[in-house]
């Protein structure tokens, strides 16, 4: 822990350019200690890394590990959620997952290597930078700003807006660090991902990227419970597939953080983006920019943004985006709001779901409802942190 919080406080308020070096590094030291204890992680490494090298062309990471024989068999006394190699995600596991979750299990590693491979495969089969989702005139969509490693927060949303599956939902990125349980929180996403395709949705946010989650917890995170540096690594291919943006009937776009500073930004510029391959937002001047500005409440124009990544951008330059796309708002999240959903400025709402009692800030979920005209109507919620 010494070697990860003292990164953290060498990183701390600063952006990485080149994170991958400094992963590698980190990863090595961290690995030099640990490893010593544990001839199996080093078997381990070596063997997935063996297993890279020989590796041609783009196929899945996930093929570098075998899970049947990478790993010992599930101890005897095992109670937890079970995934042979040939079975889908199916309700029940989801089920066994969010029980053991709750209970504060770490689930094993040939299962959770299981549930990132078929993720990844669910996510490869149609890499889309911005997703279109379409919505039956019945159903409407929730969706969830930052979860930020809020475990039980992220079932009470399921208790209070509907079982996912049932209901639709759209994660707007920031699943992971700060909070105590990144790898419940994403698992489960992920896994829900898997069995619901066209009724879970995740845009990427800037922390499903190796610079922040290694200063930020979910780094430490990982390697306190599985020792296991190619795990991380494997995460982070899968943040990479993920879309940076989900646009909703037509008309309404949401996306993490928010607009770019290139000329005339448009639909088409967020279609165009880069995806999968480990790609990190830092990579792409358009991609950092979406998932790291944020809305000017008063004041237009565009300013520089003292996040270190993105823009500052004003009503104007949302009012121009939309009318330019023919859209009816904005959606972002990545700011933490004490009203868990508000209306920045005209047409460019926030919408942030960790809530925390301590500083009086609430979570939010926006809900989005066709109606008769080509329009939606929003429905803000908002609920308490569960302690
Ligand atoms: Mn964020």
């Amino acid at each position: 822990m010494n070697l990860v919080s003292g990164l953290a406080n060498s990183l701390q308020g600063k952006y990485l350019p080149d994170c991958r070096k400094t992963l590698a590094a980190v990863q090595e030291k961290f690995c030099a200690e640990r490893c010593k204890k544990s001839l199996e992680t080093i078997t381990f490494q070596n063997k997935v890394a063996l297993r890279r090298s020989l590796k041609n062309g783009d196929g899945p990471l996930g093929d570098c590990v075998n899970p049947n024989i990478d790993f010992k068999d599930l101890p005897q006394d095992y109670t937890g959620p079970r995934l042979s190699e040939k079975q889908r995600i199916d309700e029940q596991f989801i089920q066994d997952l969010r029980t053991y979750y709750s209970l504060g299990g770490i689930l094993p590693p040939q299962i959770i290597y299981r549930v990132l491979q078929q993720t990844e495969q669910c996510l490869r089969a149609s890499p889309c930078s911005l997703v279109e989702v379409d919505l039956d005139d019945e159903e409407s969509i929730h969706v969830c700003g930052d979860i930020h490693g809020q475990f039980k927060d992220l079932l009470n949303i399921f208790f209070l807006k509907g079982e996912p599956g049932k209901s639709i939902y759209l994660f707007n990125g920031d699943i992971v660090d700060r909070g105590p349980a990144s790898i419940p929180c994403i698992v489960l996403i992920f896994a829900l991902k898997c069995l619901y395709p066209k009724r879970i949705f995740i845009n990427r946010g800037n922390h499903e990227a190796c610079g922040m989650n290694l200063k930020d917890g979910f780094y430490a995170e990982v390697m306190e419970a599985y020792n296991d540096a190619f795990l991380f690594t494997y995460f982070q291919e899968i943040f990479s597939w993920l879309p940076s943006s989900t646009l909703v009937k037509n008309k309404i776009l949401v996306v993490h953080g928010g607009l770019s500073s290139v000329t005339n930004f448009d639909l088409d510029d967020i279609r165009g983006l880069p995806i999968g391959r480990g790609i990190q937002p830092e990579d792409n001047d358009i991609l950092c920019d979406i998932l790291w500005s944020d809305p000017m409440v008063i004041g237009k124009g565009l300013e520089e943004n003292r996040r270190g990544g993105g823009i500052m951008f004003g009503s104007d330059v949302t009012a121009k985006f939309l009318n330019r796309n023919n859209l009816q708002c904005l959606i972002r999240s990545h700011t933490e709001i004490l009203e868990g959903c508000i209306c920045i400025h005209a047409g460019c709402y926030t919408v942030f779901s960790a809530p925390n009692k301590s500083k009086n800030v609430l979570g939010g979920v926006l809900t989005l409802h066709p109606t008769e005209s080509d329009q939606l109507r929003l429905e803000g919620f908002v609920f308490q942190q569960t302690t």
